[in-house]
């Protein structure tokens, strides 16, 4: 799947201090992606629906991390994937009366323009769920041959007791698991299942879109999308596994069971990073409530996309927030500053605020003490000794490591 344009990036500056970040599995800071390669699988959009500032805000994060270790000297595979096919979308094309198809295409290449907009690299591999169906139907053919599927009619669903660590990466009571299933795509009251979390891999509705494939006609459930692409392309274990805090229960437990099993393994991420909801008007920012703001109607009113950016580092990835238009005046204010100070000849000495911003970053992306940094220095540049040079490099590090131009 075609992925977006990636800007220009300055030099690192020096040598990184390692990126450690809070792992949702352990509850503790882990070092994250110290070999030559670092890998990350950081669940994508579902298409049929424009990018809003919670999705923002995800993505902005992941990139952070991208970015450090970029910039740390590292081999990045990062791979995104792109759900082009599940409930809520058909759900959305079926209501509106559109081809599932056209619609998830044109809100993709929207996706792919605020993304450009908002300096968010691109993933090595951006991977949809259709063109990957050959690999989903592979891994459901290896649970099959290891006895972790059973049938129920048509449709082939996984047997979460085939896995003794399930359940591990969350460590919920049961009646919560069942509550949060039921809100996030599960069907845990269907009879006929042997457990009533076991996820669907394979479906085979009657009016629904289907695939040929050895298993019969269908179409894959979801959590099967994120292990098969993860396995296919990043092996496993990977250093981390991401996305939103609402994607902790049931997908990320369900993706990680599913991808250990299949491949044999103890693990399948080193460190699980979840992002805190964005919150607005009261209530966590979605699609299916339509609580919204857009980023493409941030940028068509002609709000600079990086005092969006800067609004979103303003807060720590892993808190719950409200998103507020004070916020982004805030930003708004902030980045003149900072582009006054880095547009001047000489400013402050860099090496206190590099390695402050570097000690922020990597410990667990704290950007509001990053942010701060920047700000003292420009404060001190307004005021105290100028440095020929110094203002360009800074300029560079923040470019390089924050994502604001
Ligand atoms: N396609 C699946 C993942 S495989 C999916 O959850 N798609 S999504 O479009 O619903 O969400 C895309 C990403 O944005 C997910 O990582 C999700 O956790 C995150 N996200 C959604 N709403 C918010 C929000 N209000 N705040 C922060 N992140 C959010
Ligand atoms: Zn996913």
């Amino acid at each position: 799947m075609r992925s977006w344009r990636t800007p220009r990036l300055p030099e690192p500056p020096g040598n990184l201090p390692p990126l450690r970040l809070f792992d949702s599995a352990s509850g503790r800071l882990q070092e994250c992606g110290t070999g030559r390669h670092a890998s990350m699988y950081v669940c994508g959009i579902t298409p049929y629906d424009a990018t809003h500032l919670g999705h923002a805000a995800t993505y902005v994060t992941f990139d952070l991390i991208h970015r450090y270790w970029l910039a740390s000297g590292r081999i990045v595979d990062y791979v995104q994937n792109l759900t082009d096919i599940d409930d809520p979308l058909l759900e959305r094309a079926f209501s509106s009366g559109e081809d599932w198809r056209e619609l998830a295409e044109r809100e993709t290449e929207l996706f792919r323009s605020d993304m450009q907009a908002l300096r968010i690299l691109p993933p090595r591999w951006y991977v949809g769920a259709v063109e990957s169906i050959p690999a989903i139907t592979a891994t459901i053919s290896q649970l099959e041959a290891l006895g972790a599927t059973y049938r129920v009619g048509q449709d082939i669903y996984y047997d979460t007791s085939c896995d003794p660590g399930f359940g591990q990466l969350n460590r919920l009571p049961a009646s919560q698991m069942l509550v949060l299933d039921r809100e996030r795509g599960g069907d845990p009251d269907r009879p006929g299942k042997r457990n009533a979390l076991d996820p669907v891999l394979w479906r085979t509705g009657t009016d629904e879109p289907a695939w040929d494939s050895p298993l019969g006609p269908g179409r894959p459930g979801w959590h099967i999308e994120c292990a098969a692409i993860a396995t296919e392309f990043l092996g496993v274990p990977i250093d981390v596994q991401g996305g939103g805090g609402d994607l902790a229960f049931p997908h990320h437990e369900m993706s990680a069971s599913l991808a250990k099993v299949s491949e044999a393994e103890q693990r399948f991420a080193r460190c699980y990073v979840h992002v805190g909801m964005v919150g607005y008007q009261g209530a966590k920012m979605s699609k299916s409530l339509g609580n919204l703001v857009l980023v493409k109607d941030q940028v068509s009113a002609g709000v600079d996309p990086m005092a969006v950016r800067l609004a979103l580092l303003g807060q720590q990835y892993r808190k719950t927030w409200e998103w507020s238009p004070r916020l982004l005046a805030q930003a708004q204010r902030r980045l003149t500053r900072w582009r006054q100070a880095f547009d001047a000849d000489a400013a402050a000495p860099v090496s206190d605020v590099t390695s402050e911003l570097l000690d922020a970053l990597s410990t667990d992306l704290d950007t509001p003490a990053a942010l701060a940094a920047v700000d003292r220095w420009v404060d001190a540049s307004a005021t105290g000794a100028a440095v020929p040079g110094a203002a360009r490099r800074l300029a560079d590090s923040v470019d390089l490591l924050l994502g604001v131009k």
